[in-house]
């Protein structure tokens, strides 16, 4: 699929983990999301999850025939093989992942993000050719993901989004009662999980996430 920064808008993340490590919950979440309007998925199976591969195989099958009905990229986290066993739409992967430059050289077809976390990363990223988007984060403290970074705020933000030669979406403790904040630093898009798991108002949440509310 051809990457284009608008489907940055609503990116939403999610694996088993944080769905309590149940499958049909994440693929009912996932296909909830969908329909009401996130623009990007990535499937990051990860942290506490206890799936083997031929399990994580199965359930990006069946998210990926859920985000292609709705025009949605499906992305994975960090992890080629499982990318390729599905013919996903991207890779992303973070600092301690995967090199990005073997993911560059191995994935030139696919969408490939790379997050980043401070000046100096976002200035590395910036001299790598075939890198799609970046994520900066953690914007503000989040539980949900293992050995997170501590939060750098709104002002590095703007900042390093200034920097930024890439389309970027901003992560990590994103929710309703921040998101306006972080839209106003015109980012070109929010990325979540929580906000998304946990909400019971998926048309409402994805609105707001957009700006539209
Ligand atoms: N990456 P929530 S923060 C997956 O800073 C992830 O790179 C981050 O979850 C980073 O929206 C994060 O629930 C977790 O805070 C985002």
């Amino acid at each position: 699929m051809h990457f284009s920064p608008e489907q940055l808008k609503v990116y939403f993340i999610a694996g088993s983990q944080n769905t309590n490590h149940d499958v049909d919950e994440l693929i009912s979440i996932v296909e909830q999301a969908c329909q009401n309007g996130i623009t990007m998925f990535q499937y990051r199976e990860k942290d506490s999850s206890t799936l083997s591969f031929e399990d994580k195989v199965a359930v990006a099958q069946k998210l990926k025939a859920i985000t292609s009905q709705y025009n949605v990229p499906f992305i994975i986290d960090d992890d080629i093989e499982l990318m390729r066993a599905v013919d996903a739409d991207g890779i992303h992967v973070g600092q301690d992942d995967t090199k990005i430059e073997q993911v560059i050289s191995t994935c030139s077809d696919k969408i490939i993000g790379l997050s980043t976390h401070d000046q100096n990363e976002v200035l590395a990223a910036n001299k790598i050719d075939g890198l799609d988007y970046i994520g900066i984060g953690p914007i503000f403290a989040t539980n949900s993901k293992a050995h997170v970074k501590e939060a750098i705020g709104i002002d590095s933000l703007v900042n390093l989004y200034r920097l930024a030669n890439h389309p970027a979406v901003a992560i990590g403790g994103i929710h309703l009662n921040n998101v306006k904040e972080v839209l106003a630093t015109k980012v070109d898009g929010i990325s979540v999980i929580s906000a998304i798991t946990k909400t019971n108002d998926f048309n409402k949440t994805i609105s707001t996430l957009k700006g539209e509310l």
